[in-house]
């Protein structure tokens, strides 16, 4: 027996067969991070990469906030210690969070009845929801994403132990919002269904609904008693105003709902690998929000302990200074403006100066940091492997990865690409 189990190890075929892992199977790259793997790899001069939604400035380049910069200055000035962060983080930046979030004079707020914590970013923020819903929502664990939503939001609520069910959202007839399928559906919904809500610039469409639009959907969502769970991972960059992209969720919140929210300072801060987020739900009152903050600690202690200490105070350096906060409204602003440049640009060289067939007024129309090209998976793919122009399979390209330089190299790629002379 001895003998044999040497024998068996003795040869490299064997040793395999013994390992614990034989059996995992190997998974597909991610839809979205994959691409910047795949881009990464190419060593054409012409590439460009419209994956990720990270913001580049003119030159293509990472941009880093001066208003960021600033507040990194006073951090390191004031040389902090590193010792952990509660639980739920550093309190003067959740507490200036969910102030940018829901407005000063949220009545929640100012009751003292809103329950936030910091978390990894907006992914983290939305699985601490995921999992505190997981937990102690009292009703079946059923959540309504919009058909299509950003790929991450189905494996973190499956994950979660959440349900994950569609409405619908995109009306590929108009290149808009399929307001009537979009009510239809969250009518059909059973009552107290989730329902997870793009708070601003939706991912990956670009379609957000009206102000009109959204006081029907806080109606609808009352009179069927849903649970709305709102993900804002890009206040600022819809309308370059922060309280604008704020609406649907301050709605909302002045209409008597209790909402969860997911926020993000990734994209307004260009905080992205410093992950930078906040958690929150509006309570009924203090004591009921002192019982959630305790469950929300029960929920996060396992996960990782408490969130990380940089990012965080750099936040809060530019929420809690007005000559900072100012300079940061103004970088946001002329981040959107630069994305809205982009989007004319390409309009006009796609219409006026190529005369690429098809109709490409969505371009223009769409909000915030992408737009829902229309292009196909086919397109994409002939795109990546001739022209070295990287997206999504969906056709969902980065608008920020556009620049005076490189978009006639991606408007010429994609006029070829559906002629089919690529
Ligand atoms: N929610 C939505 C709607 C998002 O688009 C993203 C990021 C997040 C949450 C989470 O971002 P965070 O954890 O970095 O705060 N979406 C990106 C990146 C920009 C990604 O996929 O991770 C995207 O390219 O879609």
């Amino acid at each position: 027996m001895l003998t044999a189990v040497i024998a068996r190890r003795s040869t490299p075929t064997a040793l395999r067969a013994l390992s614990t892992w034989s059996a995992v199977p190997a998974g597909p790259p991610d839809p979205i991070l994959g691409v910047t793997e795949a881009f990464k790899a190419d060593k054409d001069p012409r590439k460009i990469n419209l994956g990720v939604g990270a913001y580049r400035d003119e030159n293509g380049k990472p941009y880093v906030l001066t208003s960021v910069q600033k507040a990194e200055e006073l951090v390191a000035a004031s040389k902090p210690d590193k010792e952990y962060l509660p639980i739920t983080g550093l309190a003067e930046f959740t507490k200036n969070a969910a102030k940018l979030a829901y407005g000063a004079e949220s009545a929640p707020l100012k009751q003292g009845a809103i329950a936030v914590t910091q978390s990894i970013s907006g992914t983290g923020a939305l699985r601490i929801g995921g999992a505190f819903i997981g937990r102690h929502y009292p009703k079946a664990k059923v959540i309504y994403l919009p058909t299509p939503s950003w790929g991450n939001h189905t494996p973190i609520f499956r994950d979660s132990g959440l349900e994950v069910r569609g409405y619908r959202y995109f009306d590929k007839s108009t290149v808009g919002l399929d307001f009537e399928g979009m009510k239809a559906d969250l009518k059909a919904a059973p009552e107290h269904s989730i329902v997870l809500l793009h708070a601003c610039a939706h991912n990956p469409t670009g379609i957000d609904p009206t102000h009109a639009q959204w006081k029907e959907i806080s109606d609808l969502v009352k009179e069927k008693n849903l649970f709305p769970f709102f993900d804002m991972a890009y206040q600022g960059f819809a309308t370059g105003s922060i309280s604008n992209d704020a609406f649907a969720v301050r709605h909302f919140v002045a209409e008597g709902h209790q909402v969860a929210l997911a926020q993000s300072f990734a994209k307004n801060m260009g905080l992205y690998g410093e992950r930078v987020g906040a958690f929150s739900l509006v309570t009924a009152d203090p004591e009921e929000k002192a019982r959630v903050d305790s469950q929300l600690k029960i929920v996060i202690r396992p996960m990782y302990s408490n969130p990380p200490l940089h990012g965080a105070r750099i936040a809060n350096a530019i929420l809690s200074d007005a000559a900072l906060y100012a300079e940061w409204e103004t970088e946001v602003k002329s981040m959107a403006d630069r994305i809205i440049s982009m989007r004319e640009t390409l309009y006009n060289t796609l219409t006026h100066d190529l005369k690429t067939p098809g109709e490409w007024g969505h371009i223009k129309s769409q909000i915030g940091m992408f737009s829902f090209t229309g292009l196909t998976a086919p397109q994409t793919k002939a795109l990546a492997e001739k022209a070295h122009v990287y997206m999504t399979a969906d056709g969902r390209i980065s608008m920020a990865g556009l620049n005076s330089k490189n978009i006639e190299h991606f408007a010429t790629s994609v006029d070829a690409a559906v002629r089919g002379n690529l």
